[in-house]
């Protein structure tokens, strides 16, 4: 192409460049997926250089569009824009696509690659986060914006292809976006009727666009995806339509431009092989060598796309620095809420409990202490799954999250788990807002995809996790999570904690507001727990080390039985300790809310609250007991559930399973009575 050629030529070649940058750095990696770039380039070209909004020098500008790639796999469609708009990801980064710590991991990494949104990859979740993502810019739009011209107004694009639209994760995510009227939500499908097996007839007939309107969704279909100018039509239509998500159903050809392997599943997750590679480049009329070429005037048209994002961000500092003086208060309460620094007296109202008072079920504490917390952290929004009243998590006197009420604090996220995880991660990388979510515990299985990412992608997502045991009782053992905390202890990254009564409930919640890189569950008891005397016990801000001594009568000599427990079993745990203790036997309670977080103090800290010299210890929670023997050594016992519950009334429960004060006495005193 020659330096002068035709404005439409020069796109041309701009659309190749990105073609064959994915063709040549799949082909050099022996690995990835060329074909959905290949057909998306033409498409993804015209939003980057005609609507997207994005300054590379600045990625993090809170103002920016946001863009979800949720078809992950097409990473290096993402790569090759992010490069030659300007952001500091450089060919060489291309060229080491998918190697051993390269910037270009096989899909999008948050956090890892400079511009990289959200993670995705598996299939669905890009799209549910792009909801949280829109829905957080709703919210801080409204609480922040005031009556001048507005500090937080972008658009959130997405682009999301056939297997994205089979996953039940974005139907449930987009029939909420639908009912919220998400306005600047964008999504552009990929519609190349073709997946892994083969032709989506195979699997998948429905008519999408018909269940997108019946979601309340705009809708446009745009013929074909190499058409530029439509494509740019129909984004254009979907900004204008600001009272409904927009879906633009794009017919897109997956391998566009290879002879032998366009419209065909060769094209989707193998490399096209060199002599299709040069077939492909033949037909298009792109030469052959170099590989990985970028034309200087291709460089040069996708760094003036940049280059009028930095013009747009330059005049959105402006506009933020007349608003910020327009109203202290106001600026201060947005940095905070961007830097996630906890405001000062933030903790002010926090509750203590009394053992006199009675006793708490662990989720009301926690409801109490939400209510405590947010008139100080304005941006401390989330809800539930349609079990709020039960998960304890309204705010008192706010509005709920909705169309008309864009500024409530209170989410209904429907009976929609799976969607619910997923948009509290699009709600936390969009940042300026702290999200919770609640459900019971048994269903964080309808999360799990969605918990794995935010531990993957270090989000400080709170997870208020009620009904955590067979304290459920009468519901029965399908209510009733026995493996769940387990699953959790294993996630890397994820932080679990199961306070043992109100006043632990607090200082769990203090530990997830100032846990900044990674989900934290509150797993909590349906059942009312005694309130632990915190004058005979120690206190319990122990919980935030993970694991505490909260009784001992073993002085400076070790113990001669360590106890160990969480959540509603420590009652049990003391009880058989008070009985020991009377008996003579030197006898600890170490209370251990959290694995993740005791296995993070140093090794000094642990030996005090566990000493390798007692080898008698005898761990109980109502749960599989998977996990435990790390704690209890091979000298230990463990009262745990490896079977699943059943249907009765707690108490009755508990007792037929042997979790009692007198068979945690009664196991103890076998053990201690045996030899070390
Ligand atoms: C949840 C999940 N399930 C399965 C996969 C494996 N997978 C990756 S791409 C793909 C097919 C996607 O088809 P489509 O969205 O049409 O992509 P295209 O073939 O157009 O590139 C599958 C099954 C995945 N990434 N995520």
């Amino acid at each position: 192409m020659s330096p002068e050629a035709s404005p439409r030529a020069l796109e041309q070649s701009c659309i190749d460049t990105v073609r064959f940058l994915a063709v040549d750095a799949v082909q050099k990696a022996n690995s990835g997926h060329p074909g959905m770039p290949m057909g998306t380039a033409a498409m993804a070209h015209t939003l980057f250089t005609r609507h997207l909004r994005f300054d590379p020098g600045d990625p993090a500008w809170p103002d920016r569009d946001r863009f979800v790639l949720s078809a992950g796999h097409g990473s290096m469609l993402l790569y090759a824009f992010l490069h030659l708009t300007g952001y500091d990801l450089s060919l060489d980064d291309i060229r080491a696509f998918r190697q051993w710590g390269s910037k270009t991991p096989g899909h999008p990494e948050h956090g890892h690659t400079v511009g990289v949104e959200t993670t995705t990859g598996p299939l669905g979740q890009g799209f549910a986060n792009a909801v949280g993502i829109a829905v957080a810019e709703r919210f801080l739009g409204a609480t922040f914006n005031g009556d001048g011209p507005a500090v937080m107004d972008h658009f959130t694009y997405v682009i999301a292809g056939d297997g994205d639209m089979m996953e039940g994760v974005s139907g449930e995510a987009a029939s909420f976006a639908g009912h919220q009227k998400l306005g600047k939500l964008i999504v552009l499908y990929d519609d190349n009727h073709i997946s892994i097996d083969g032709s989506t007839d195979l699997a998948f007939t429905e008519d999408v666009c018909a269940r997108f309107s019946a979601y309340e969704w705009h809708v446009q279909r745009v013929a074909d995806g190499n058409d530029v100018d439509a494509v740019d039509a129909a984004i254009a239509a979907a900004k204008a339509e600001t009272g409904r998500p927009s879906l633009i159903a794009v017919r897109t050809h997956i391998g566009c431009g290879s002879p032998n392997k366009q419209d065909t599943a060769g094209a989707h997750g193998a490399p096209l092989g060199p002599d299709e590679v040069r077939l492909t480049k033949e037909a298009c009329g792109w030469p052959l060598e170099p590989a990985f070429l970028v034309p200087p005037q291709v460089k040069a048209f996708y760094e003036a796309a940049g280059a009028r994002g930095a013009a747009a961000h330059a005049a959105w500092r402006q506009r933020h620095a007349a608003w910020c003086v327009a109203d202290q208060s106001r600026a201060a309460a947005w940095d905070a809420a961007w830097t996630r620094v906890l405001p000062a007296g933030w903790d002010a109202d926090l509750p203590t409990f009394k053992p006199e008072d009675g006793g708490l079920a662990t989720r009301a504490a926690s409801g109490k202490v939400i209510n405590a917390l947010a008139p100080h952290l304005p941006t401390l929004i989330g809800g539930s799954a349609d079990l709020a009243p039960s998960n304890n998590t309204w705010i008192k006197d706010v509005p709920d999250q909705q169309a008309a009420t864009p500024a409530g604090r209170n989410f209904h996220f429907g009976v929609r788990e799976h969607a619910m995880a997923a948009i509290a991660n699009g709600l936390a990388v969009h940042g300026g807002v702290r999200p919770y979510v609640a459900t019971f515990f048994v269903f964080t299985d309808y999360m799990r995809p969605a918990l794995r990412l935010a531990a993957l992608m270090g989000l400080p997502v709170i997870h208020v996790l009620t009904h955590d045991s067979i304290g459920v009782g009468e519901d029965g053992p399908t209510h009733q999570p026995v493996e769940h905390l387990a699953i959790l202890r294993a996630t890397p990254n994820m932080t679990e904690l199961r306070p043992a009564d109100a006043n632990e409930t607090v200082e769990a919640w203090k530990v997830a507001l100032r846990h900044d890189d990674g989900p934290v569950a509150l797993v909590l008891t349906r059942q009312n727990l005694p309130t632990i005397d915190r004058a005979t016990y120690a206190p319990a801000s122990g919980v935030a080390r993970g694991a505490y001594v909260l009784a001992d009568t073993g002085g400076e000599a070790a113990p001669d039985i360590i106890l160990i427990a969480s959540g509603s079993e420590v009652q049990f745990a003391l009880a058989a300790h008070e009985r020991l203790s009377a008996e003579g036997v030197r006898s600890r309670v170490v209370n251990m809310a959290s694995f993740r977080l005791f296995e993070r103090q140093d090794a000094a800290y642990r030996e005090t609250v566990l000493p390798a010299a007692c080898k008698r210890r005898v761990a109980v929670e109502a749960a599989v007991s998977f996990g435990w023997q790390r704690w209890v050594g091979d000298g230990g016992e463990v009262i745990g559930l490896d079977h699943f519950g059943a249907s009765a009334p707690a108490g009755t429960i508990f007792e037929q399973f042997g979790f009692t004060a007198e068979n945690v006495y009664q196991r103890a005193k076998a053990l201690v009575s045996r030899r070390q």
